[in-house]
């Protein structure tokens, strides 16, 4: 008689915390979270193997919002501290959260080198193209008439940043574009994502209801890429830069060796310890 317990497979509602989400009703993020624990369910992660780590922002409450490790960190800095989680302990699988603003500003140069670097793990990034947890100013990804009445009364005026075509020209090696009004297509491009030997990106574009209610619109400009996933980067990036930025859908990705240092897992925490003793 096999007297092995059977194994209960996790389902998407045991990947979600007993906190309840504070976002406004209608967040495109809510979607996010949807995808995020659906995903993980279709995978059947062991919760206490995934960790989370994000920065500041609406979109960054998303750890809190999981029932994995997680770590709402500081703003902008979410790739170092998951770098060196993952050089850590490289059998987790890492996930880092953010949004345009955490992501793009004052994250920015961190999200340049964590593609270069190409780690396993995977970047999800809520785009709703304004600070929403700050009310509203512009972000990197603002269009440049954009009014808001307080703070852009007359627009930025400046271009905006393409967050596909920053990752790619960077060197991550995975890159999609999903919409949080396609919560399907983002459950299926999150699991690629995850699965992906090295630095994957997913640009989710994600309606801020509050200070951004024309994004409701999102829902009718949407539309699928022409062409099918390519390994070629510069074929990507015509594709990138001959959109209109509302393609979703699954753009390239390309297997090159991941980026891990050899000896950071033999490490003692004593003799970290000893050596940043003052
Ligand atoms: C060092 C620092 N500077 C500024 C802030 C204020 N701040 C908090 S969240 C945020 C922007 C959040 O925007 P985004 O990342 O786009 O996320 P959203 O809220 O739109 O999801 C800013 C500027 C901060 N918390 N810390
Ligand atoms: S302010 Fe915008 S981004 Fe923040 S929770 Fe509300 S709808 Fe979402």
């Amino acid at each position: 008689m096999d007297t092995t317990a059977p194994t209960v497979a996790l389902k998407a509602k045991d990947y979600k915390s007993t906190i309840k989400p504070i976002w406004c009703p209608g967040c495109g993020h809510f979607a996010v979270l949807a995808a995020a624990t659906k995903a993980l369910a279709h995978l059947q992660l062991p919760r206490e193997q995934v960790a989370l780590i994000s920065g500041i922002g609406c979109s960054s409450r998303l750890p809190a919002y999981i029932d994995s490790y997680g770590f709402h960190g500081v703003h902008g800095r979410a790739w170092p501290l998951a770098a060196g989680l993952k050089a850590a302990r490289p059998e987790l699988t890492v996930l880092v959260a953010s949004g345009d603003g955490d992501g793009f500003s004052i994250g920015g140069n961190h999200f340049l080198h964590a593609c270069r670097r190409n780690m396993d793990m995977t970047y999800i990034v809520m785009d709703n193209e304004v600070y929403g947890m700050t009310k509203g100013q512009a972000s990197p990804t603002t269009a440049p008439d954009w009014v808001h009445s307080k703070m852009t009364p007359h627009g930025t005026g400046m271009r905006r940043f393409q967050p596909a075509a920053m990752a790619l020209a960077a060197g991550a090696t995975w890159i999609a574009r999903g919409f949080s009004g396609d919560p399907t297509e983002l459950t299926r491009l999150l699991v690629a994502a995850i699965g992906h030997p090295g630095f994957a990106v997913l640009h989710v574009l994600s309606p801020c209801q509050t200070f951004r209610p024309e994004q409701r619109l999102w829902k009718e400009q949407v539309h699928p890429f022409a062409d099918p996933v390519t390994d070629d980067p510069v074929e990507a990036a015509r594709r990138i830069h001959g959109d209109d930025g509302m393609s979703v859908g699954h753009i390239f990705a390309q297997e090159i060796p991941v980026w891990q240092p050899r000896n950071a897992a033999t490490v003692s925490v004593a003799a970290l310890e000893e050596e940043f003793h003052v």
